[in-house]
């Protein structure tokens, strides 16, 4: 990123201003994560990247890769006139995140951007293009406080009626949102995309590897800055090309966050998310017989009733009914843990504490 930046640029704004923790800022700079590679960061005062790390103290207060910075984050750091390595020591409250479960057993919260005004939900109509994944970033986005956007890649390999289908399936997923069917190939749609992209907002994209997120970006720049490649041959999946997650300044002042390609998608207590992308499912269990009801077979049941008559897909049901589950196991085992650490915890300090004694 260029010199000549101000915090406005970069996305600072009054409701971080009001949430300053004043006494620090003798102390300190205020500056925006734009790049987060395993441990090592890249920040920006307002002047230009610099290369940063945690100071010890934020590593050993934290509690959960929550209190972690990630890109997209504003945080008090030390910057040198010289370039050296900049100083991270603790972050300013975020008015928004995107959180995941680490994929596999663990049970732990995985930082993916913060202060994201826009979620750009890609799937590609190579065949990529399903659902319930759908439903899921929906869920993400929504549970992060995110204004979600579907974006449908690769439109130059439909027909525009197939094109118009797949836009419809989209809208009955997600009446409220924006979908945009574009191509890197044509550029049709393009400028659709750019209209979102507001100077001072930051945008986020996701969605599975080889949907073109990377390839949009390029698009975007109008050079092919950032490495793509293609998607494999037999099933059209794509091979993880991007690895690191970075915040790209746009011409017109707009920043767009590129990410990896997720390959699982769970998430820890997503209730709010939940209610907010399937409240059509919410509004029709309110008006069960019973207030206890199971939707599966009770007499007076809307949800099963609107099953039958077509008008909600049992598909959909299924999956919220999943990720409900998946939620609800996932924050009892959360909870659980963080019990168990705690007192794991408790019983570390108090034979610490009972050895000084003795000395
Ligand atoms: N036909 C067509 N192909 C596209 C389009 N956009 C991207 N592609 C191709 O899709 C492949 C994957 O694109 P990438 O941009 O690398 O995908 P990505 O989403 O960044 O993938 P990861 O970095 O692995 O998460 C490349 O071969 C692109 O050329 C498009 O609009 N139309
Ligand atoms: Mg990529
Ligand atoms: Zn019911």
């Amino acid at each position: 990123m260029g010199g000549g930046m101000n915090l406005d640029d970069l996305g600072f704004d009054s409701w971080f201003q009001e949430r300053l923790d004043h006494s620090r800022l003798d102390d300190f700079n205020l500056a925006r994560v734009i790049a987060v590679d395993k441990n090592s960061y890249v920040i920006n005062s307002g002047v230009h990247d610099v290369p940063a790390e945690l100071t010890g103290r934020l590593i050993y207060t934290a509690d959960s890769p929550l209190d972690f910075p990630t890109v997209g984050d504003w945080v008090y750091a030390q910057v040198f006139d010289d370039d050296s390595l900049g100083i991270i020591h603790a972050l300013v409250p975020r008015r928004s995140i995107l959180t995941r479960k680490t994929p596999g057993k663990k049970i732990a919260f995985q930082l993916i951007a913060a202060n994201i005004d826009t979620a750009l939900i890609m799937q590609s109509l190579d065949g990529n293009d399903n659902p319930r994944r759908l439903e899921r970033y929906l869920v993400m986005a929504r549970e992060g406080n995110i204004e979600p956007v579907v974006l449908l890649s690769k439109s130059d390999l439909l027909s525009p009626a197939e094109l118009e289908t797949k836009v419809a399936e989209c809208v009955r997923i997600t009446p409220h949102t924006a979908v945009i069917p574009f191509s890197n190939t044509d550029r049709s749609g393009i400028d659709r995309v750019t209209d979102l992209l507001m100077p001072g907002k930051t945008c986020c994209l996701l969605g599975s590897s080889g949907v073109g997120k990377t390839t949009l970006l390029n698009s975007l720049l109008n050079d092919a800055v950032f490495k793509t490649q293609t998607v494999r041959e037999k099933d059209h999946k794509g091979r993880h090309t991007t690895t690191r997650r970075q915040l790209i300044h746009l011409e017109n002042g707009a920043m767009v966050i590129d990410t990896p390609g997720m390959r699982e998608l769970g998430n820890i207590s997503v209730a709010h998310g939940l209610n907010e992308v399937f409240e059509d499912i919410t509004a029709l269990a309110d008006q069960c017989r019973f207030s206890d009801c199971s939707h599966t077979r009770e007499d007076g049941c809307a949800v099963t009733a609107a099953i039958r008559e077509g008008t909600l897909s049992a598909e959909r049901f299924q999956n919220y009914v999943k990720m409900k589950r998946e939620s609800s196991f996932n924050e009892m085992s959360y909870l659980e843990k963080r019990r168990k650490d705690k007192d794991f915890g408790k019983m570390v300090k108090s034979v610490l504490k009972q050895r000084g004694q003795k000395r």
